[in-house]
C-alpha cells in the first residue's frame, strides 16, 4: 500500500522564508518520483512558489495554503475557506503593535489577512531578513508571541492561534488550521499510512493540530525535524 507523505514548508523543506537549497531540491526532485508528497504551510501559495521551484510543485501531489484555507493541485485551486475577523480581534492586533517593548525597527504589513486566516506579526512582515533573525532571537529570549498567544486564547477561545515561524503568529477560526488538512486527507486515503514531517509539531507550533488530528485518526506517524537536513536523512532512510 502507498505511503501518502506530508510536510510542512518553513524550517522543514525549506529554510524559514527562504527558497529549498540547491542540495535539498535535487534528493527531493528524485525522491517525489511516483511518491504521493503534499505540502502543508502557514504561508499563502504565492509565497510558496517564491521558496519551491516549480519543477518540484509540477511533481507534488497537492499544496494546502494558508493552514489548508486554500488547496491547489497542479497549480489550479481546489478549494478556498473565508475568514472576516472581527473588529475587536483586529484593535487588540494593533495595541499589541503599538504597546511592544521590542526596543528596535518596526515595520509595515502587521496585520496579513490570506485566504481563511490572519497573520500577525508585531515586527511587520516587510522587514529585511536580518530584522527578522534579530526580532526572533529577541522574540524567544522574551516570549512575546507567546504571551500574546496566551493572551488572545483567552480572550479568543472560538480562534485557534499558533506560532508558526520566527515572527509571527497564526489565528484561524477553531478548526481551520492545518488540523482541517488531516481530516481532508485521511478522507480521501483511508486506508493508506500518513507520514507528516513539521519543525513546529510542539503544542502551540502550528504543526501541532495537524500531527495531533492524524494521530487521533490513526495509522499515521510523525516526525519532529528541526531543518530541510533533517528532514532529508528521514525521507532517505524511508529508501
Ligand atoms: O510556515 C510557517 C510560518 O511561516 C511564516 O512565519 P514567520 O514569518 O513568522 O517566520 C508565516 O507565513 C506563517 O504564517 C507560517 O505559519
Amino acid at each position: 500500500m502507498k505511503i501518502i507523505f506530508v510536510a510542512d514548508m518553513d524550517g522543514t523543506l525549506t529554510p524559514a522564508r527562504l527558497p529549498m537549497t540547491e542540495e535539498f531540491a535535487e534528493f527531493f526532485d528524485n525522491f517525489l518520483t511516483e511518491r504521493i508528497f503534499y505540502i502543508v504551510s502557514g504561508s499563502d501559495y504565492k509565497k510558496i512558489q517564491e521558496q519551491v521551484s516549480e519543477g518540484i510543485l509540477s511533481k507534488i501531489s497537492g499544496v494546502f495554503a494558508s493552514l489548508g484555507n486554500e488547496f491547489y493541485v497542479g497549480g489550479k485551486l481546489v478549494y478556498q475557506n473565508n475568514f472576516e475577523p472581527e473588529e475587536s480581534l483586529l484593535a487588540k492586533l494593533e495595541n499589541y503593535r503599538r504597546n511592544t517593548a521590542y526596543p528596535f525597527e518596526l515595520f509595515p504589513n502587521y496585520i496579513e489577512i490570506r485566504v481563511g486566516m490572519l497573520n500577525f506579526s508585531v515586527l511587520g512582515r516587510d522587514c529585511p531578513q536580518k530584522e527578522r533573525a534579530r526580532y526572533g532571537l529577541w522574540d524567544s529570549q522574551n516570549k512575546e508571541r507567546e504571551k500574546i498567544a496566551r493572551d488572545l486564547a483567552q480572550d479568543y477561545p472560538e480562534y485557534d492561534i499558533s506560532i508558526g515561524g520566527n515572527i509571527s503568529i497564526d489565528i484561524v477560526p477553531k478548526g481551520f488550521g492545518k488540523d482541517q488538512v488531516a481530516n481532508y486527507l485521511r478522507q480521501i486515503y483511508a486506508d493508506e499510512k500518513i507520514i507528516f514531517l513539521g519543525d513546529r509539531t510542539e503544542a502551540g507550533g502550528n504543526d501541532y493540530a495537524i500531527a495531533q488530528r492524524l494521530l487521533a485518526l490513526g495509522n499515521a506517524e510523525i516526525f519532529a525535524v528541526n531543518g530541510p537536513d533533517a528532514t532529508g536523512e528521514i525521507l532517505r532512510s524511508m529508501g
